[in-house]
């Protein structure tokens, strides 16, 4: 599923320090990406949400620079981007892959902590744009190398909300918390059950393998269409009708309140808004107590009827996607849905572990009867959060 890249990711990343900069990196700081097992577009409404950590990862290579600048090569790009405390400080004077960067020495600055200048190399086994949170990556390998760098003092409890506010308010994107806790607090083996409001974490156990199960991913290869705006406007239908409620957040309508609460809405698409952001909550809480009973199997239902939920009340898949959740489950996947923010991007399959490949030929199958290109899969296993290799 990856862009085709050779060689382990880690060497990539150093090689190009290397030649970038005729020096040996300080360290190398590793971020994953991640996939959500259920929980979509409950973020920034103060819900809950149960992502993990991907094996794939994002590399930095760094070492200290010259003081107030910083330099970032990376293998999407030739040429390095070079940038001191003034674009640093105003959201938004780097742009593309490297405003990711910027905006973590910005929120880290803006956090009143001396970032030291640095030189930085990158090189990453996320595959952009398909919804796995490359950026999230990104920015929480820079953000770990940067910490470790000038020895800063700040807890890791308090990346998520750094690198957020990276993405927020440097690069413009209004996203919730999740990609960000999922790649700096996962854990190899589980799941993240993290209460968005109060970021309570529960690392909830998640082997699937040791069910006899496997996770499937399945790249849809949908081009992101108008992702931002709709991902945008998604979320201020959320705030307005939060507001019309009466209530902080839409994770402050209890499920047996909901039927009430849609009576309160005056046109159909909040109320589907609200139904989808409110039972998509529920089902979170409803997995997460499968998983606790070690009934892995059965968690299946909760993710396709989540997927139902995006397509039907939430409208944020596409036909891509939906194919592959239905060749999927035609297939004999136990669930199936799409993962992340939604208009392209990923589908998660629960699948007995012997059944992957002929799910995945299925699903080949089913684009190809379309005329879809054909999507990239790979079965994947919850690994580790960011680190220092
Ligand atoms: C994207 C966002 F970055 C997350 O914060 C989250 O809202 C997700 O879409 C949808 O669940 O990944």
């Amino acid at each position: 599923m990856g862009d085709g890249r050779r060689g382990d990711v880690t060497d990539r990343a150093t090689a190009g320090f290397r030649q970038r900069y005729d020096a040996e990196p300080a360290g190398r700081w590793a971020a994953p990406g991640r996939v959500n097992l259920i929980g979509e577009h409950t973020d920034y409404n103060d819900g809950f949400v149960l992502p993990f950590a991907l094996p794939l990862r994002t590399v930095v290579a760094a070492a200290p620079g010259p003081d107030g600048r910083w330099t970032v090569w990376s293998e999407l790009d030739d040429e390095p981007v070079e940038f001191g405390a003034e674009k640093a400080d105003d959201p938004g004077r780097v742009d593309g892959w490297a405003a990711y960067v910027a905006g973590v020495v910005w929120a880290l600055r803006a956090a009143g902590l001396d970032v030291p200048g640095a030189r930085l190399a990158i090189a990453s086994d996320v595959p952009v744009g398909s919804g796995l949170s490359s950026s999230a990556a990104i920015e929480s390998a820079v953000l770990a190398a940067l910490v470790d760098l000038g020895a800063l003092d700040l807890p890791t409890e308090r990346w998520p909300r750094l690198a957020q506010r990276a993405e927020n308010d440097y690069v413009g994107a209004p996203t919730g918390i999740m990609d960000q806790s999922a790649v700096i607090r996962g854990l190899q083996g589980h799941a993240l059950f993290l209460d968005c409001r109060t970021e309570e974490v529960e690392q909830i156990p998640f082997d699937p393998a040791a069910a006899g199960l496997a996770v499937l991913v399945v790249d849809s290869r949908a081009p992101h269409r108008h992702a931002d705006g709709e991902y945008a406007a998604r979320r201020k239908s959320c705030e307005r009708a939060a507001a019309t409620l009466g209530v902080a957040a839409l994770r402050d309508v209890p499920t047996a309140d909901l039927d009430a609460a849609l009576a309160r809405l005056d046109d159909d698409e909040t109320r589907r808004r609200v139904r989808h952001v409110v039972t998509e909550d529920q089902r979170v809480l409803d997995t997460v107590a499968l998983l606790r009973a070690g009934r892995v199997r059965e968690i299946g239902p909760l993710l396709t009827a989540s997927h139902a939920s995006m397509r039907d009340d939430f409208e944020i898949t596409v036909p891509e996607v939906d194919t592959a959740v239905e060749a999927a489950l035609a297939a004999g996947a136990h669930g199936a849905r799409m993962t992340g923010g939604g208009f392209g991007g990923c589908v998660l399959a629960l699948v007995d572990a012997d059944a992957a490949d002929t799910v995945a030929d299925a699903v080949a199958a089913a684009y190809a009867e379309r005329g879809l290109a054909a999507p990239g899969t790979l079965t994947v296993q919850p690994a580790g959060g960011v680190t220092r290799l």
